[in-house]
């Protein structure tokens, strides 16, 4: 049998990956818009939370949402009707990531000129997403109570590429043998610098401050 030849193609992807989210970056800074990359596990409670911070920050800024699906245009829908902002589904063809190719073409799809703040809501998936730089501005991931206080040691590269980390369903941790502070220790053993933050949809716990971070980030960019 003859040797078999493996070609290593994951760098090259990755460079060229990079130059296009360089790409999509600029041409948003030029239309004044923020791009904000949401990561997280299925389930974790992506759509409901960013359903809810929309409605609290939507009369300060012009919001819209592009969410990422294997199939279905269920949440896209869902934050549509419950906030009234303009949505667009991508499905992405099975692939468990979205890539800045992706993101560029999705953006075309609105006049982002007129857009403050462009939400992603990524695939669910805590491994793929994560290597991938979507072009945005910042990377947020949501891991909920029910996951366990050690998702960050079995997921580090996600909680690495994270501005903040959202720890959701939080009206659930009487239920759940949760410990906060193991938690926080976890993810800062990975990464010392983002901003954790509890938070429930159900009880609006932490959407103040959600709110809040997601005001001032737009608004740091529109500064700059
Ligand atoms: N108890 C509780 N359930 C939640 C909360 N946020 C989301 N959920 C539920 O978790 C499930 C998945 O939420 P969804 O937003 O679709 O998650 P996604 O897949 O990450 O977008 C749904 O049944 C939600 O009602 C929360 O703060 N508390
Ligand atoms: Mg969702």
């Amino acid at each position: 049998m003859g040797k078999v030849r493996v070609i290593e193609i994951h760098e090259d992807v990755m460079s060229d990956n990079n130059k296009e989210a360089l790409e999509v970056r600029d041409t948003l800074d030029k239309k004044g818009t923020f791009l904000l990359n949401v990561m997280s596990s299925p389930g974790s409670g992506k759509t409901t939370a960013l359903s809810a911070v929309i409605n609290l920050i939507k009369d300060k800024l012009k919001v819209a949402l592009m969410d990422v699906d294997i199939e279905s245009s269920l949440d896209a829908d869902k934050v549509s009707d419950l906030t009234g902002v303009p949505s667009i589904q991508i499905h992405n063809g099975g692939l468990c990531h979205i890539d800045a190719s992706m993101t560029k073409r999705a953006i075309a799809e609105f006049d982002a000129k007129d857009v403050d703040l462009l939400i992603l809501e990524n695939i669910g998936n805590l491994v793929c997403p994560a290597e991938f730089d979507t072009g945005a501005h910042k990377n947020i991931m949501i891991f909920s109570v029910p996951e366990g206080d050690d998702k960050p040691l079995k997921y580090p590269l996600m909680f690495s590429v994270c501005d903040v980390v959202l720890i959701s369903k939080m009206d659930t941790v009487d239920f759940f043998d949760f410990d906060m502070e193991k938690a926080k220790s976890n993810i800062r053993g990975i990464n010392k610098d983002a901003i954790i933050l509890p938070i429930s949809a159900k009880t609006g716990e932490g959407m103040d401050e959600f709110a809040a971070w997601i005001l001032d980030s737009v608004n740091e960019h529109k500064r700059k």
